[in-house]
């Protein structure tokens, strides 16, 4: 048994004590109020979901696992001490609640590399779309298609136990995730590089071979790679994407389909698709301005001329935050540290992040004015020459794949309830309120 499953055998049985203990002597404890204001707002903030991979503080931003996004690209195991941490790290993390060592990263490393063959009909199922369907559309229907093989529904089928489900969703799960990468790089090949596709290259990591099957062998790219593949992995249980996947998965549904649906949430604009409207916003006004880093003056004239067009700014606000996303900072901090700051896509971000928020808050309709992950990500892609937008939102679908897979995975062994919530008729809220 590998190391990752040994842990999680060993954990799981005091996790379920824990949480059948809570359910069984504090069901009634109240954590929150469902009011009228909450059923109309898309529950924001109401504290109803259990997530444990990691949790979102509105000021300080996420923690996994306990641990802040500084903490864990120090103490993950990395290819070198300069290196970023690998990725495959934090999901062992998010996955058993413990800092991997080394040799814990390699084996699970090792195991991907074992399961990355994908089966030829989701190239075919592919190959079925015209090749300027969005990559998004294409990573789910990918996805989906993998369902065929589910090892979770074939034993689920046999009759497997439920005190067992977590088991072949994990061999589920590390499938998915080591096939990933080549998926969305052969997507990659297909829409932008006329179909010729790279082999995968054994000696390197699972997020430097996604880079190298990309046809980027630039080793600064695959360290960013780790490091993007990282800060996108999980972002706690109520946002868009895992809220969906964990619905679907109380379905009973596979990891791929489970996975499949959070996905196609991630390919909303208000959700990840942000990355590439981002970027498409800041080229835009680029263009606008001469093709030149736009002064302070005219971000901020192109900034209300969006907002009075009764547009949003993509990258700036969010439904959880009140600071600066974390995962803007380190991003920010990267192009810094690598000197990036002079190449006039990053220069025109680094200028946003002076003049946006000054603007929103004037604005005085967003309830947090600061950038969140998407308003850099696409800068430092750009960088390296991965200027197509419409691909940046399957980048944030292979790490965040990795963070709902851990979710679900966690919901199956502690045997999670099938999700249904209740609905309301407006007359039946004009009722409650006495109107
Ligand atoms: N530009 C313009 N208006 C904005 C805004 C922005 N960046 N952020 C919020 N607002 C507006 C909202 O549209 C809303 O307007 P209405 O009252 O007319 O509907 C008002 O401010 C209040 O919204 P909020 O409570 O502050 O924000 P929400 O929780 O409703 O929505 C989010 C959060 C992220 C959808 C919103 O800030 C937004 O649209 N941002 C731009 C898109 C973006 O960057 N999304 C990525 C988020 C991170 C991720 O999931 O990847």
């Amino acid at each position: 048994m590998s190391s990752l499953k040994s842990r999680l055998a060993e954990k799981i049985p005091q996790w379920r004590a824990d949480v059948r203990s809570l359910l069984k002597e504090h069901a009634d404890v109240v954590l929150g109020e469902a009011t009228i204001g909450k059923a109309l707002t898309g529950m924001r903030g109401l504290k109803s979901l259990v997530c444990d991979t990691s949790y979102l503080d509105p000021m300080e931003g996420i923690r996994f696992r306990g641990y802040t996004i500084p903490e864990v690209r120090e103490a993950l195991p990395k290819p070198s001490p300069e290196s970023e941490a690998f990725p495959t790290g934090l999901w062992f993390l998010l996955l058993t609640g413990e800092m991997p060592t080394a040799e814990q990263v390699q084996e699970l490393e090792q195991e991907l590399r074992s399961r990355a063959t994908v089966p030829s009909y989701v190239f075919a199922a592919l190959d079925a779309l015209p090749t300027d369907t969005h990559p998004m559309v294409q990573f789910s229907t990918a996805i989906t298609a993998m369902s065929h093989g589910s090892k979770f529904s074939t034993a689920y089928a046999s009759g497997l136990g439920k005190g067992d489900y977590w088991q072949p969703t994990l061999e589920d799960a590390l499938d998915l995730v080591a096939r990933l990468p080549v998926v969305a790089a052969y997507i990659y090949r297909r829409a932008y590089k006329g179909g010729q596709h790279i082999d995968a290259n054994p000696e390197l990591d699972w997020a430097a071979n996604f880079a190298h099957m990309m046809g980027i062998d630039n080793v600064e790219y695959q360290d960013l790679m780790r490091l993007y593949l990282l800060l996108h992995i999980d972002h706690e249980g109520g946002n868009v994407s895992a809220h969906t996947s964990h619905v679907v998965s109380s379905a009973l549904s596979d990891v791929y389909l489970s996975v499949a649906a959070g996905i196609n949430g991630l390919a909303g604009p208000l959700h990840g698709l942000a990355n590439q409207e981002c970027l498409k916003w800041i080229k835009e006004l680029m263009t606008h301005f001469d093709g030149q880093v736009p002064s302070e003056e005219q971000v901020r004239t192109y900034a209300w001329d969006t907002l009075n067009g009764r547009r949003v700014i993509p990258g700036f606000g969010h439904a959880v935050l009140r600071n600066t996303d974390p995962r803007y900072t380190a991003q920010r901090q990267y192009s810094l540290a690598k000197g990036m700051g002079e190449h006039p896509v990053v220069a025109t971000v680094h200028r946003l992040f002076d003049v946006v928020p000054g603007v929103l808050k004037e604005h005085g309709k967003a309830k947090s004015p600061w950038p969140n992950v998407d308003a850099h990500s696409g800068a430092l892609q750009v960088y390296y020459g991965v200027d197509q937008a419409d691909f940046y939102t399957v980048l944030f679908g292979v790490s965040r794949a990795m963070g709902i897979a851990a979710q679900i995975i966690w919901d199956r062994a502690m045997g999670s309830s099938l999700e249904r919530p209740k609905s309301m008729t407006v007359k039946m809220l004009q009722d409650a309120a006495g109107i």
